[in-house]
């Protein structure tokens, strides 16, 4: 018999050198004399384009005008943008200062906005005019304002907006003006956090994820770097940004990654077919970073039969499970590109696999798989039950190791801890396998997690909602299977008094509350949750319940 109980899967490629003791700004500028005068932004509305040097520079001056509105080293400053240039800037210039950004969904309830705002303890919101009035709101979630507790725009936070700033906030251009000569001098440790996105992980509520500047160059330079890059990225590729830049996926694998490997990034504020396929044909775009619903609507949009896309290389999807069918589908579109997924986790640093048919010297990759563990990086598929590392081919729990994984959660050393164990594994909540190709499939999700086209859906956020109404006495929220979302959240509802409580009222209440991607699709009434003897939800019956009506 062989011995698997410590197997251990590497890239096929080689480790490399990182160089993750620099500020994360001066490695993805590192380059720069080598392609200062080409393009680094594309503004897909406007045409307007930024090169490497004009980038540079402005998020130069925006990190001293973040420094002249007091943003110190260690501050956090919330970004809540739709794709734009400024995007880019501000992450850039509070990175050269030392400060931390937190992203987070302009689309977000007043109130899911504020829980983020809150938990990172921002100093500052960078947003466009139009999400303003709801950083004035008072809590849309029916309790009673309780004015400490709520910040006010003006006098406990600034607010600037990268369009005409309404009453009591600043425009962009007041950072983004500053002399860059007053940019302060830092001294940034490697450890020190530069960016702070939310993610549920694999259990409860949506957390903080610290993110060094350590674990994000190591991150980048697992795809783009080496003489043989895993993701290879040229100076003549124009990068595809339509996946929103608040969602690690975009932030890293676009932004960062392109800056790095000198390519262009074509930004677009928001996703729409017609503007998409034009903006593709028009500015020749090679690599598309796309989720799977946006497979979807390449592969089957009849519109896409009046574009050229022949320009299109490479196609990267990730944040979801991607079909065999739709994979199919979508090559019989671009014949010419190579399709693959990228696997990634926001408390992985993000990603853990990557399609190697993607490198410079190209690799043969099957179709549904997730690509190889990027190099300077373990992977290990362990038993549930016992712990084990399993060998090839056998499904279980899948956890990293490496530079690149988050330093742990904001404020949160329990949820930390049963994240990252003390060997500096992290678990995934993802069930997969390890083929004998060393392709990683994932099969399953053993977390609570829901993805909802490629967005986090949290159950413990809806089920928390759903207890606060006084008619609701228990419940639960499950994924349940969608063609076009890949998974949508239902609810089990338990009713605490008489039957009066209608599915409508109760999709309705959390509708309210919540952005557009975590509503309830469908509420059942139950008599009770089924629960372990300590507590726990069994979310796997209710899955089962789903799958057998
Ligand atoms: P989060 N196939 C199946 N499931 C996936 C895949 C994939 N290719 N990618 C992500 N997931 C699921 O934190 C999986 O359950 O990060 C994983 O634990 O929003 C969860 O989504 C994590 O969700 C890339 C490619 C980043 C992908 C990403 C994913 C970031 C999503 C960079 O290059």
């Amino acid at each position: 018999t062989t011995n698997t109980t410590n197997h251990v899967f590497k890239s096929k490629l080689p480790d490399i050198p990182i160089p993750n003791h620099l500020p994360l700004h001066t490695y993805c500028f590192q380059k720069l004399s080598e392609f200062s005068d080409r393009p680094c932004l594309i503004v897909g509305s406007t045409g307007k384009s930024y090169s490497f040097s004009d980038t540079y520079l402005i998020s130069q001056k925006t990190g001293a005008g973040l420094s002249n509105l007091g943003i110190k080293k260690g501050d956090v400053i919330m970004i809540l943008l739709q794709n734009c240039a400024e995007f880019v800037f501000a992450f850039m210039g509070a990175s050269m200062i030392g400060a931390v950004t937190t992203t987070a969904n302009p689309f977000y309830t007043a109130a899911e906005i504020f829980k983020q705002f809150k938990a990172s303890n921002a100093k500052l919101i960078i947003t466009h005019s139009q999400f303003v009035d709801k950083l004035r709101e008072a809590p849309a979630d029916g309790a009673a304002p309780d004015q400490n507790n709520y910040p006010k725009l003006g006098e406990h936070f600034k607010v600037v907006t990268v369009d005409d700033p309404p009453e009591n906030c600043l425009h962009f251009s007041v950072i983004s003006e500053a002399n860059e000569t007053e940019l302060p001098e830092v001294v940034i440790d490697p450890e020190d956090p530069v960016a702070l996105p939310f993610s549920s992980g694999t259990t409860g509520l949506p957390k903080g994820v610290i993110l060094t500047h350590k674990s994000s160059i190591t991150s980048v330079a697992q795809q783009v770097d080496g003489e043989n890059p895993n993701l290879y990225l040229k100076e003549d590729d124009v990068v595809l940004c339509v996946l929103p830049l608040f969602h690690i996926y975009s932030l890293n694998s676009v932004m960062l990654c392109s800056l790095r490997a000198g390519a262009a990034v074509l930004v677009m504020h928001k996703f729409e077919i017609g503007t998409l396929l034009e903006l593709i044909q028009r500015y020749r775009v090679s690599v598309a970073a796309v989720v799977p619903p946006l497979v979807i609507a390449l592969a089957k949009n009849p519109m896409v039969a009046q574009f050229d896309l022949s320009s299109i290389r490479v196609v990267l999807s990730g944040a979801a499970p991607l079909g065999k069918e739709l994979e199919e589908a979508l090559k019989s579109r671009v014949p010419r590109a190579v399709l693959g997924q990228g696997y990634g986790m926001t408390e992985a640093g993000p990603v853990l696999s990557m399609c190697l048919a993607f490198a410079k010297e190209p690799l043969p990759s099957k179709s549904g798989s997730c690509g190889t563990v990027v190099r300077n990086a373990e992977l290990k598929v362990i038993d549930s039950e016992t712990g084990c590392s399993l060998g090839y081919n056998q499904p279980g729990e899948i956890c990293i190791r490496g530079s690149q994984i988050m330093k742990g959660y904001l404020n949160d050393a329990e949820a930390t801890a049963t994240t990252v164990d003390k060997e500096g594994w992290l678990h995934t909540g993802d069930v997969g396998y390890v083929d004998d190709d060393e392709e990683v499939f994932i099969v399953d999700r053993v977390k609570e997690l829901i993805k909802f086209k490629g967005f986090q859906v949290p159950p413990a956020e809806l089920e928390s909602l759903l207890v606060s109404h006084p008619s609701i006495a228990d419940a639960a929220v499950v994924p349940q299977k969608d063609e076009a979302a890949g998974e949508v959240p239902v609810a089990f509802v338990v009713r605490s008094n008489g039957l009066q409580l209608t599915e409508e009222a109760v999709k309705e209440f959390i509708a309210k509350q919540v952005v557009f991607y975590k509503r309830l699709h469908k509420v059942y009434f139950v008599h009770a949750i089924p629960k372990s003897p300590s507590g726990k939800i069994l979310r796997k019956d209710l899955r089962a319940k789903l799958a057998t009506p």
